[in-house]
């Protein structure tokens, strides 16, 4: 599969599992900006949207209207939406995980392919990135308001007919997913038609939840009510980016994939993985590179210093690329790219 060739039939999938309206065809070309030219109907049909979304969270304009614990996230507010003054709104999870906008366009260069599933898009920082660099968004969040939040976001930036909002849990709807490609497998009646809707999606987004904003903290003792009983001690010094990363001064216990939610990482990696080969993973800054190594490789042992790492060459010469995400001297991210995202790797695209 290449990149922006086999267009998908995911949105009749989509339609059929979730009932979700989608009644939009994907343009090909982008629209104009809500405050721009848009047509006149268009912009009473903009301006309601708008004005709808308005109601579910306040659209804060100074520093004193912000609860204490939000303001350090709304000092960053036009680094998170450069348009933010012209109304984009945050609930209170997306003030601290929302993807800045500089950064979810360049993960949206890597990514440009036909159809990009953006699994956890929250209030659409990077849904709205890809709308500009895939022929189609499918961007799934579990919260009504987010997903409202999402597409109120994405029409002040003129991208939302260019995106399928899907209100749906991922984990159920890969599930899902998965058995619905397995009985069409399984199937006689397979033919051409059915084949190419089996694999859909070129590229997955994983931008999930990471347990909060303490997850910089957090320490592994904390693990023990997660889903990963056998989580081992790792060695806080050596196998993350996040040791003594960040402002050149911090320091901060290793974060594990086990902290990820709803499911461990590294589960939610694998299940994705069986969707497509091509993953985009967005993780925190201080996570553990030995367990993104495991992530293509379980027996990997050997410690990584470096920002990538590969499968044994006996069984593959898969690698995965890790981009660090910086904003002026502060390292805020990781990307961990796999399959045909890989540069020098795009034949397994
Ligand atoms: P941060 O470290 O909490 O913020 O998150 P910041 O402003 O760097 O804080 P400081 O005190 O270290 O200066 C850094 C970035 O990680 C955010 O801008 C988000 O893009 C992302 N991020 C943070 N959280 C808590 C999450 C999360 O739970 N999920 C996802 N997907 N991204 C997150």
């Amino acid at each position: 599969m290449g990149k922006r060739k086999n267009y998908s039939c995911l949105s009749h999938f989509v339609k059929q599992a979730f009932s979700e309206d989608h009644k939009k065809e994907t343009p090909r070309e982008p629209k104009s900006r809500a405050s721009g030219s848009i047509a006149g109907g268009a912009i009473l049909d903009t301006q309601k949207k708008l004005s709808d979304a308005f109601a579910l969270v306040p659209h804060y304009k100074s520093a004193s209207e912000v609860p204490t614990h939000l303001q350090k996230y709304f000092s960053q507010r036009h680094r998170y939406f450069s348009l933010y003054d012209q109304g984009c709104l945050l609930d209170e999870e997306g003030w601290y995980s929302v993807t800045p906008e500089r950064i979810a366009s360049q993960i949206a260069e890597r990514c440009r392919c036909d159809v990009i599933l953006d699994a956890f898009c929250g209030v659409g920082g990077n849904a709205i990135a890809f709308a500009n660099t895939c022929h189609r968004v499918i961007a799934m969040d579990n919260s009504p308001t987010r997903l409202a939040l999402a597409r109120h976001n994405a029409t002040i930036y003129g991208v939302a007919d260019r995106i399928e909002f899907v209100l749906a849990d991922y984990i159920t709807f890969a599930r899902s997913y998965l058995s619905h490609q397995d009985a069409a497998a399984a199937s006689h009646s397979i033919n051409a038609s059915t084949d190419a809707k089996r694999r859909p999606i070129d590229v997955v987004f994983l931008s999930p939840p990471w347990g909060g904003p303490e997850y910089i903290s957090r320490q592994l003792h904390d693990a023990d009510d997660t889903n990963n009983p056998d989580l081992s001690v790792v060695d806080a010094a050596s196998n993350s980016l996040g040791s003594g990363y960040g402002n050149g001064t911090e320091s901060h216990p290793e974060f594990s994939l086990a902290y990820i939610q709803p499911i461990h990482g590294a589960e939610l990696f694998q299940l994705t993985r069986r969707i497509t080969n091509n993953v985009a993973y967005f993780l925190p800054r201080n996570t553990n590179l030995e367990e993104i190594s495991a992530l293509i490789n379980p027996s990997m042992t050997t410690s990584s210093s470096n920002t990538s790492a590969s499968a044994p060459v006996e069984d593959s010469a898969e690698m995965v690329e890790v981009e660090e995400e910086w904003m002026g001297t502060k390292l805020k991210a990781l990307t961990c790219y796999f399959g045909g995202l890989v540069a020098s790797q795009e034949h397994l695209f």
